[in-house]
């Protein structure tokens, strides 16, 4: 397993849509199994593919971390196949956006049907985290960030200043490479 390097907005391989998966082989399961190492290291609750370079329909979930007890969901293809009319706010935060948090309103509950590590098919309703947490990962293969349900004002400053942070972090990495 590796720990894979997060992409940081705005960079446009987040806004590019993934493509499905055609074979779940051993490519998917290693990628399914760096995804989860980086996700646990981050640490976060869910990670796509997208957010590691990757544009393929591959997402994994771990919204459990209570008493160190893992329960990782590796979901590929996976779709909404039913959601419900009533919608919840809650705060949102992306590793794509380090820092930044801001309250989006989604469906309270949701009907995903995604393949697993073996190819086999599921389905999985979830409400609650589980649900914000599964549609914020499906939003990325679409190349569309929690910045993208907010205002144009409060989007437009979240990535002004991650955008100053890459340059000043370049910079930074500049001036020790040259002394
Ligand atoms: O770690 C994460 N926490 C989180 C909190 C509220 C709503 C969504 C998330 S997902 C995020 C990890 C991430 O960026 N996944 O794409
Ligand atoms: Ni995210």
């Amino acid at each position: 397993m590796a720990i894979l390097e997060i992409l940081v907005a705005p960079d446009p391989r987040l806004k590019t849509r993934a493509m499905p998966v055609a074979v779940v082989d051993d490519r998917i399961r290693r990628l399914l199994d760096d995804m989860l190492e980086t996700m646990y290291a981050a640490p976060g609750i869910g990670l796509a593919a997208p957010q590691v370079g990757e544009a393929l329909r591959v997402v994994v979930v771990d919204i459990a971390q209570k008493n160190g007890v893992r329960a990782p969901l590796r979901m590929v293809n996976p779709e909404i196949i039913w959601a419900s009319e009533d919608r919840v706010p809650y705060e949102e935060g992306c590793l794509s956006l380090p820092e930044h948090y801001a309250d989006v309103t989604r469906p309270r509950q949701v009907r995903v049907r995604y393949l697993d590590e073996t190819g086999a098919t599921h389905e999985l309703e979830a409400e609650g985290l589980l649900a914000v947490c599964v549609q914020h990962e499906l939003d990325h293969l679409e190349g569309t960030l929690f910045v993208d349900h907010v205002s144009a004002l409060r989007r437009g400053m979240i990535l002004k200043k991650l955008q100053k942070l890459k340059k000043s972090q370049a910079a930074e990495r500049a001036d020790r490479q040259t002394g």
